[in-house]
């Protein structure tokens, strides 16, 4: 018996580690800890609520976008303008949200995800006029293979031919990843951070020429993820097809919808979006989404105890470093008394249960070329298949979007803060369900709480002492190296986990001094 402790997890966003207990070549038992304690609810409190606006964006450099989405929605619900929004602000939020997210998914498969696939020690040998490839390959002959390294060695599969490809499109998706970020800073206004989102619509007002700049760079990108990214998943699924029978996880999916089709429901819960909300497990029936079942839970998280169970609305931040027993600075949300998966793959298996015919078109397409079932979806690879899915499905949607926008009519509604009030914000992050909850005191902010996708996927045990998502997928799993430990890493980055977003102002007092262990 021994322990792999992977500490940092490197190429995601933050400072996650893993510990798994292996005996005989399989996970016994896995704890995710989120290593950084943040302190961004208890920084709003006492502030004008519009800060939160502001303010929420500044939680990840990452996903910055979805927080900025979710601050409005949740103000705009608290000053009671939720179901007033005009349509051209409802839809300028759908493209900055839809830009943004084509490119984050984009980020996370090249960038973060396809290198534990993609060998990129194979352009060593490339013999074309590439001159992305050509100057990697200058660095490689030289003996440097950052930022590639650090990395585990043995299980690449590929040729050459196809990790030189491959490799390509990593830098090609680079730029790929400028232009969505440009087409969001056309109407956000600037980014990351956009400022023209706020309660009430959006400050930035739709033109014909930015019409005109947004609708190639939509086109650009939907080819880009038609061409490129969707063969690329397959082309790995078809290659590391174990990986269809690994990582399945909790089998509980959590989704908040997203992409609002119409402003009039005040309910984000029953509102119209392209992405459905609701729950779902392995036999894919739909449950309608009711957040009152949604409780966070602090045993084994390093806060004072006292809070555990409660609702966001009633929830505190109070950090106890060194609690007895407590292992993450993240806490462990619970859906139906439950853990839940948020992200891509809920999304789409919520959407599939919901009968979304669109959905169900793409899902049983890849379905078909592979002959497999649909509890395939619930693996590494099916995490992979499910974000290119959501990425092609929005990307499909974005020039659509362009065309609906209206030069010259309105897209702001005058508020006012109410003295006392309540208010939460719901949309589908790039990683998952993504919620903010405020309570107004005295023309102020009381309470505020996120709870963040990566909180779901990468919290600790509950009170009940059952582990979170990840933790799930690891435990059962079989390592076959253990000094390369590729499963648990493919498995942890499938998730697509941000810790900058699960932690909530890094603290130098709460912070453990870090060990790095591969035993
Ligand atoms: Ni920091 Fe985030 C997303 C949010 S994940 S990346 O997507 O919300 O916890
Ligand atoms: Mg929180």
């Amino acid at each position: 018996m021994g322990k792999i402790i992977i500490d940092p997890v490197t190429r995601i966003e933050g400072h996650l580690k893993v510990e798994t207990v292996v005996d005989d070549g399989e996970v016994k038992e896995a704890k995710c800890s989120g290593m950084l304690f943040r302190g961004f609810e208890r920084m709003l409190e006492g502030r004008d609520p519009r800060d939160a606006q502001i303010v929420t964006q500044r939680i990840c450099g990452v996903c910055n976008h979805c927080h900025t989405t979710a601050a409005a929605l949740n103000l705009d619900s608290a000053f009671g303008v939720a179901d007033k929004i005009p349509d051209n602000a409802r839809i300028m939020r759908n493209l900055t949200m839809g830009f943004h997210q084509v490119q984050d998914h984009i980020l996370h498969f090249y960038h973060l995800a396809a290198l534990d696939y993609v060998d990129v020690a194979k352009v060593a040998t490339y013999e074309g006029q590439d001159r992305a490839l050509n100057s990697i390959k200058a660095f490689i002959s030289r003996g440097e293979l950052a930022p590639f390294v650090p990395r585990y060695e043995g299980d690449y599969r590929f040729s050459a031919e196809v990790d030189q490809e491959l490799v390509s499109h990593y830098v090609r998706a680079l730029e790929m990843r400028r232009k969505g970020h440009e087409a969001t800073a056309i109407l956000g206004g600037k980014l990351p951070h956009a400022c023209a989102v706020t309660p009430g619509g959006m400050t930035e007002v739709p033109t014909i020429d930015k019409i005109a700049t947004l609708l190639w760079r939509a086109k650009e990108l939907r080819e880009f993820v038609e061409d490129v990214y969707v063969p690329d998943v397959i082309k790995v699924a078809e290659t590391y097809s174990d990986y269809f029978e690994i990582g399945k996880g909790c089998g509980n999916f959590l989704a908040y919808g997203i992409f609002d089709l119409d402003g009039k429901d005040p309910d984000y819960t029953k509102r119209a979006r392209l992405f459905a909300q609701g729950s779902t497990t392995t036999d894919l029936k739909h449950q309608p989404l009711d957040l009152d079942q949604i409780t966070e839970w602090i045993k084994y998280s390093w806060y004072e105890d006292g809070a555990s169970g409660r609702h966001p609305h009633e929830g505190e931040t109070k950090p106890q470093p060194n609690k007895k027993g407590g292992y993450s600075w993240i806490k462990a949300p619970r859906y139906q008394g439950g853990p839940h998966e948020v992200g891509p793959l809920a999304r789409i298996a919520v959407a599939y249960a919901a009968g979304d015919p669109a959905v169900k078109e793409m899902v049983d397409s890849v379905l078909g070329h592979f002959k497999a079932p649909p509890t395939v979806l619930f693996s590494v690879l099916g995490r992979h298949a499910a974000r290119a899915l959501c990425t092609l499905h929005i990307a499909k949607n974005l020039e659509n979007w362009v065309l609906e926008l209206k030069p010259g009519e309105p897209a702001y509604v005058e508020y006012t803060i109410p003295e006392e009030g309540a208010g939460v914000g719901i949309v589908d992050a790039a990683r998952g369900a993504l919620g903010h909850w405020i309570v107004i005191k005295d023309k102020k902010i009381g309470k505020y709480q996120c709870v963040v996708p990566t909180t779901w996927n990468a919290s600790p045990m509950d009170d009940k002492d059952v582990h979170g998502p990840i933790e799930q997928a690891l435990i059962g799993t079989k390592v076959k190296d253990e000094a390369n430990p590729f499963e648990i890493v493919r498995i942890v980055r499938s998730f697509d986990p941000c810790i900058a977003c699960a932690v909530h102002l890094l603290n130098h007092k709460g912070r453990e001094l870090q060990r790095y262990v591969i035993a």
